[in-house]
């Protein structure tokens, strides 16, 4: 066979031997309904306690996907700065519960990390003595 003499001579030729009607139908195998491609999706724990205002006042969150889930207060973080905390959920872990105290100290959630097993539920309390948080991711 030739040496094509150029780019344009070898795409040309590709068309002609039906990679043109290869693209008009759909392209790469991966996108025909006959073989879908699969697409995972990531499950996000999702949640906002709204102002908590008063001492005691709680929120609660049951944790049903495995993975890390970082969280913050809307008034005094971002979920890169501030007033941050993690949930750890864990399937190793034996802990079905988990207490967090919010704005105890300061602008903090104490302590700023919990891990608990899936389907375990995280109970944030408003500390005595603080400003107002809330528990949002
Ligand atoms: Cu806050």
């Amino acid at each position: 066979m030739p040496r094509p003499r150029s780019i344009a001579f070898t795409f040309a030729l590709a068309l002609s031997l039906g990679l043109g009607a290869a693209l008009a139908a759909g392209g790469c195998s991966k996108n025909k309904t006959t073989n879908p491609v699969t697409t995972t999706t990531t499950t996000t724990e999702t949640f906002n306690s709204g102002t908590l205002s008063t001492a005691g006042q709680t929120f609660t969150h049951t944790f049903n996907t495995a993975g890390t889930f970082g969280y913050y207060c809307s008034f005094h973080g971002t979920p890169t700065t501030g007033m941050r905390g993690t949930v750890v959920v864990d399937a190793s872990s034996s802990a079905t519960t988990a207490a967090v105290s919010v704005g105890s100290g300061g602008n903090f959630f104490v302590p700023s990390s919990v891990t608990i097993k899936p389907g375990s539920t995280v109970t944030w309390t408003l500390a005595a003595g603080s400003v107002t948080h809330t528990v949002t991711r």
